[in-house]
């Protein structure tokens, strides 16, 4: 009799374990696994860590209407898995900005564009995971234009 019981309680508790288990593992499936999921598509591992970055300088003298070259090189060809981490480095003293002529926005990456002014000696960087073909300027000195590029690898 006693024996019985307590091979019962034992088995009470294993299926209390198993419940407990199940919700935790339901609980977390629904708190965490799903959310990462919908929040981000998934992206080739060489396309968020690409094997080169792409460099783009502000060049002295930018802000100056009359001087024909500020974003350098003003016209970038970029590959998703090569070179597509893109950084601006404000080499000028003035402040500039990096604004898409139209807004752009990348699925994994999100919006296009510097939020504020890239004050002198720091840089704006955004990585394109998908293609894009952007013109940009700098929004207090519209003559400071680019453009973008972005293709998937050819080979
Ligand atoms: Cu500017």
């Amino acid at each position: 009799m006693l024996s019985t019981t307590t091979t019962s309680h034992a088995y009470g508790i294993g299926v209390i374990t198993v419940i407990v288990g199940l919700a935790v593992g339901i609980g977390y499936y629904q708190m965490f696994y799903i959310p990462e999921q919908n929040a981000k598509p998934s992206v080739d591992e060489h396309v968020l860590h690409p094997v080169k970055t792409t460099e783009i300088d502000m060049i002295i003298g930018s802000a100056d209407p009359d001087q024909q070259d500020n974003f350098v090189p003003k016209l970038v060809n970029i590959q998703l898995g090569i070179d597509n981490h893109v950084i601006w480095n404000n080499n000028d003293d003035v402040a500039h900005t990096v604004t898409p002529d139209h807004r752009a926005e990348d699925s994994y990456s999100g919006e296009f564009g510097s939020s504020g002014v890239v004050m002198p000696g720091e840089t704006y960087e955004f990585i394109f995971t998908e293609p894009h073909e952007i013109s940009y300027h700098c929004s207090p000195h519209p003559w400071m234009t680019g453009q973008l590029i972005i293709t998937k690898q050819r080979f």
